[in-house]
């Protein structure tokens, strides 16, 4: 019997056994209770960092307790595969990205095999790989028939300098990240998702998501931005007229200004004309495409000279702006601005003059002119508004919506803010858009037996721009339609289309076809789903999007792709400046100093760890040292999981301990006779419990109960319960330290793995606490406690009361004229 526990050995040794016997294997013909865990993808971008790990490890400690529970567990992983840092390795280094992206897919799976996932490799899958984009092509052109996909222009973020196409996150500051040349909005023509068909049910769905944190679901709402309220017309003094859109019909006597969208077709008519409004059209294209970057741009306006007619009086007329903080994107592109009770409205009007009339009031001011730079926008009444003076807004809101649609010059409707979703991308590394534009027939499909439109991989990046476009052959095909020289689109396809089904070909993966039917319908919707929360919005849009999309075109009878969702917090270090302010790894560092030059370091904050920053740890280094099961173990031990966990070597130290400790408490006397009927009721309430806790992702819960049991354990007398409570130990945390398991499982001379074996019983008789504490009282005050056994007589308990010394000693001999018994609860004897 090994009195060390050798985690290397068995980490080595138990990986190749589950391997071989495929211990992990879902099986799709199973008739057991299915359960499909599933953490988000990684996308392979190098080396595995603690913060991958603790999130798979989660999700393995699940899938591992459901398999004993008597499941079919689905336990899956793959490669979100294509995106943009395997494009800039490729221009920084020279790499070709498919052999970069190919490679860290090598690295990282090593790396994440070292952690013993229960994972089924046999479903692997990466999305820069043509059978699986190739059926993503296939899906793609399913929705173009069903009309969910269409074209239009749109605008893009363009680089003058590199001569690119950037991603909203590439500009910073208004400037490109690698030229810092200011950014210019362009319109090209790109390919669009109908997600805004689905805006209603996404939204109302949300309702049906029970195990979904609140938090994700109202960042969702927000997103998809349901607001209701009026759309209406103003006359303008050219004749003309202007639609605008607002939430707060209520405010209309507050009005100060109509202002228009630089791409309005009023402004674009103006600039037609006027040098000076086509100078300031062009200077509101400066700048991000971003709502966040226009809301915080100063707000800038140019008067256009037209007047519009106020709808309720006849003698009021508004000067009407070309504003830099109107979106053509948003309601109908122009608004009337109330600037008492809207802060944008507020910085324009004070800027330009207009007047601020007060429309709303909470308190007893009600003048008109309303003073102050901060709008109000809080509850209130009207005033100041004719006809709807003392209303609160509610009720104005619908009175001048029935007047709109009575006098025909509005209607109430509903806008979102969800806009379609822009799949093109104008980079490489990505999913061909199977399309070809044809000069005769227009934009003509890829046919179905020419799928998959291949990706070439022998590419350059010596220039600057697509390389599909300068390919030499690639791009150069027939129309399929009428077989002229046509061109493939060169766009690719956005990455968070490849993570939007790939939860459905994981449960279903043939080879001629996305998925089966039946086959995704037996595994799906995913039950537990577990990621950052940095996902929240995008990824679980597109996703929830996308499967109610191949619902409505009845490839799947799946509403929700995700059933239970989790999103857990961080791994975080500290960070560490050298004495010349270059960021340093925590491996550079030593006691403070830096250790190639022993100067001084500085210590900054604790933050997420980030290549940026370097303060990433590396878990392969610790888990050589270590072992797997002593990483495994204080990833889950040390804080509640949707929180943040700071890394430290002396949390591993101590879980390393812990481990050691189990190992020794597992090799229990084995002839030991007799009874301990505390112990044994510990160890059944303590796999009740660890099972909520597991159950309820509240791993470290599941870790304290342990620690319990192993306490209590350690303290016992050799008997038969403590061995027997020393096995439901080795069971309970089995899921957490599997390699550990497995070894003592096979020193105990145990048939099969410990993985395959069934979570322990629990007697419920064990978990009833069959004693209860009564309080005593004298005249109502209470002087002690009793412990009893539960359901005792009352005549016993009112004995037991009046021996009790503390009651004595209040009653000083006096014979109490009334004693008060509720079974279980108190006693009260009245003097
Ligand atoms: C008058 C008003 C008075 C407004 C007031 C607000 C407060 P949400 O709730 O986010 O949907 N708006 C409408 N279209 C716009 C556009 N294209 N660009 C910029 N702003 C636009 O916002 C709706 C409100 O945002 C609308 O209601 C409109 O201003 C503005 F005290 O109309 B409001
Ligand atoms: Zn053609």
């Amino acid at each position: 019997m090994a009195s060390r526990f050798n985690a290397l050995k068995a980490d080595a040794t138990w990986q190749k056994v589950w391997d071989e016997r495929q211990t992990f294997k879902a099986d799709d013909a199973s008739a057991k209770p299915r359960a499909y865990v599933l953490e988000m993808f990684p996308y392979p971008s190098g080396r595995i960092h603690v913060g991958h790990g603790r999130n798979y490890v989660m999700g393995d400690v699940l899938a591992r307790f459901w398999r004993m529970k008597g499941r079919e567990v689905l336990h899956p992983m793959g490669w979100d595969a294509f995106g943009m840092p395997a494009e800039n390795a490729a221009m920084e280094r020279g790499i070709n990205p498919g052999t970069w992206t190919r490679a860290n897919i090598a690295t990282m799976k090593a790396q994440l095999r070292r952690f013993g996932l229960a994972i089924d490799w046999s479903r692997e899958l990466a999305t820069c790989e043509p059978d699986y984009y190739g059926h993503e092509q296939a899906l793609f052109l399913d929705l173009f028939r069903a009309g969910l996909v269409y074209r239009k222009e749109s605008a893009v973020n363009w680089d003058p300098v590199d001569m690119t196409v950037l991603a909203n996150e590439q500009v910073i500051d208004g400037r490109g990240w690698r030229s810092g040349a200011l950014v210019e909005r362009r319109k090209l023509s790109q390919w669009f998702l109908k997600i805004t068909d689905f805006a209603d049910e996404l939204l109302e769905g949300l309702g049906a998501l029970e195990h979904w944190p609140d938090k994700v679901k109202l960042m969702q709402e927000n997103w998809i931005g349901r607001s209701r309220g009026l759309q209406f017309r103003f006359d303008l003094s050219d004749g003309g007229s202007v639609e605008v859109f607002t939430t707060r019909p209520d405010t209309i006597f507050g009005a100060s200004f109509v202002a228009v969208a630089a791409d309005h077709p009023i402004a674009q008519a103006l600039a037609a004309t006027d040098p000076d409004a086509a100078a300031f059209v062009e200077r509101c294209k400066q700048g991000g495409t971003t709502a966040a970057e226009m809301e915080t741009q100063e707000k800038l306006g140019f008067d256009t000279g037209l007047k519009a007619r106020h709808p309720l009086d006849p003698d009021w007329d508004l000067p009407v702006y070309i504003a830099n903080f109107v979106l053509m994107e948003y309601g109908t592109g122009a608004v009337f601005g109330v600037p008492a009770h809207d802060q944008r409205d507020l910085d324009f009007a004070r800027k330009y003059g207009l007047p601020v009339k007060r429309v709303v009031s909470e308190g007893d001011d009600e003048a008109p002119i309303f003073v102050g730079d901060v709008a109000y926008t809080g509850p209130g009444s009207l005033v100041n508004s004719h006809f709807l003076d003392g209303m609160d807004i509610e009720d104005a809101k619908r009175t001048v919506i029935e007047r709109a649609e009575g006098e025909g010059w509005g209607t109430g409707s509903t806008i979102y803010r969800l806009r379609d979703w822009g799949v093109s991308r104008q980079r490489y590394w990505g999913t061909p858009i199977p399309m070809i534009h044809c000069e005769a027939c227009g934009v003509v499909p890829v046919p179905g037996d020419q799928l998959p439109v291949i990706l070439p991989e022998d590419v350059s990046f010596a220039i600057p721009g697509n390389p599909l476009d300068r390919h030499p052959t690639w791009k150069h095909v027939a129309c399929p339609s009428c077989s002229a020289d046509a061109v493939r689109e060169t766009d690719t396809l956005d990455t968070f289309v490849d993570s939007s089904w790939y939860f459905i070909r994981f449960a279903s993966q043939p080879d001629a076809k996305p998925f089966d039917r039946a086959g995704a319908e037996k595994w799906l919707p995913v039950d537990q789903y577990i990621g950052g929360v940095e996902h929240a919005i995008l990824h679980l849009l597109y996703a929830r999007f996308w499967t109610r999309a191949l619902r409505h075109i009845g490839m799947l009878d799946i509403a929700e792709p995700f059933a239970g969702l989790f999103t857990q917090g961080m791994v975080t270090h500290e960070t560490y400046k050298s004495a010349h302010g270059r960021w340093l790894s925590p491996d550079e560092v030593e006691n403070g100093t830096e250790r190639a030059t022993g100067r001084a370091v500085t210590t900054g904050r604790i933050e997420k760890m980030s290549k940026s920053k370097k303060n990433t740890i590396d878990p392969e280094p610790i888990v050589d040292r270590y072992g797997a099961d002593a990483v495994r173990w204080f990833m889950l031990s040390d804080s509640p999981p949707e929180r943040d966990l700071e890394w430290s070597e002396n949390g591993i130290e101590g879980a390393w301990r812990f481990v050691q400790r189990l190992w020794r408490l597992t090799q229990t006397d084995e002839s030991a006779q007799g009874e301990d009927l505390p112990l044994r009721k510990l160890a059944h309430r303590t796999t009740a419990g660890v099972a909520d806790a597991i159950e309820g992702l509240q791993f470290n819960k599941a870790v304290a109960l342990l620690y319990t049991l192993a306490n209590a354990i350690e303290k016992a007398a050799p008997s038969r319960d403590r061995q027997d409570a020393a096995r439901t130990m080795l069971l309970l945390a089995s899921p957490m330290v599997p390699h550990l398991a497995e070894e003592a499982w096979a020193e105990a001379k145990n048939d099969g793995l410990i993985a395959d074996a069934a979570w322990p019983a629990v007697d419920p008789a064990l978990l009833v606490d069959d004693e209860v504490t009564i309080a005593l009282q004298v005249n109502g005050k209470l002087r002690d406690t009793l412990v009893l056994p539960k359901g005792m007589p009352r005549e016993a308990i009112e004995a037991a009361a009046r021996a009790n010394a503390a009651v004595q000693r209040v009653l000083a001999g006096a014979e109490p004229k009334k004693v008060i018994v509720v079974p279980d609860r108190l006693v009260n004897l009245v003097a």
